[in-house]
């Protein structure tokens, strides 16, 4: 995980530049779709059963080390089940980039029903990955969208955007809030040397994520001394 100094220029603009704003895919656009109630359990499928996903950052992929990935087990009304198992990675058709070496896919999880067709979705860090707009080791995330069959299909939500900043590289979480719409909190620990930083992501109607109501802070905010803090390891909502 190579860092490289670049201080983040506060404000909108660097916002925008983040989260790249994922539009909803036709394919997941109808509200009316699915089950009637969306679920902030992991029930992917929408079946009923709660399905569990568990992710594997440091497995090897196609002889990638460390490229990662994530297991899924469904649910029945015997408890989870191997049968039907399914594992994801940036190999798995789909799924946006491709299994490299380090990407550390699957290194934060999370669920909520992004675009709310009453499907659980599945929000997936991939810490060490390198991206276009951010370089080494900047981060992204990804979501898997669930369906009647379960997980499949994949959309890219927001990379980091200097080398180094880890987003998505660990522990993250989603709430809806009082108007029912998801909201993502996710850490680039990596973010300024090693200070990192906090982003939190807002949901709309119109999009998975819009800067709209996006918060982000780091030491400088807090008032704390960042050195070495790796700020967003951690999270409760
Ligand atoms: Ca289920
Ligand atoms: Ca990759
Ligand atoms: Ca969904």
């Amino acid at each position: 995980m190579s860092r490289r100094r670049g201080a983040w220029r506060t404000g909108l603009v660097v916002v925008l530049a983040v989260t790249g704003v994922a539009a909803l895919p036709a394919a997941h656009a109808a509200a009316d779709a699915g089950p009637a109630t969306a679920k902030l359990r992991a029930d992917f499928n929408g079946d009923g059963y709660a399905d569990l996903a568990v992710g594997a950052p440091s497995g090897t992929v196609g002889g990638r080390t460390e490229a990662g990935y994530v297991a899924v087990l469904y649910g029945t009304a015997h408890g989870l089940s191997t049968t039907g198992r399914k594992v994801f990675s940036q190999n798995t058709a789909g799924v946006p980039g491709t299994a490299e070496k380090g990407d550390r896919f699957g290194s934060a999880l999370t669920t909520a029903d992004l675009d709310r067709d009453g499907y659980t979705d599945l929000i997936v860090g991939v810490g060490g990955e390198d991206t276009a707009s951010g370089g080494t080791d900047s981060g992204c995330l990804e979501v898997v969208w669930g369906g009647p069959r379960g997980l499949s299909g994949a959309s890219s939500l927001a990379t980091g955007r200097s080398a180094g900043d880890g987003l998505g590289a660990q522990g993250h979480l989603t709430a809806a809030d009082t108007d029912g719409i998801a909201d993502i909190a996710v850490g680039a620990p990596g973010e300024n040397s090693g200070s990192g930083f906090v982003w939190s992501f807002r949901s709309s109607t119109a999009t998975v994520v819009s800067p709209n109501g996006t918060t982000a802070f780091g030491s400088a905010v807090l008032g704390t001394d960042g050195t070495d803090a790796r700020l967003g390891s951690g999270f409760a909502y």
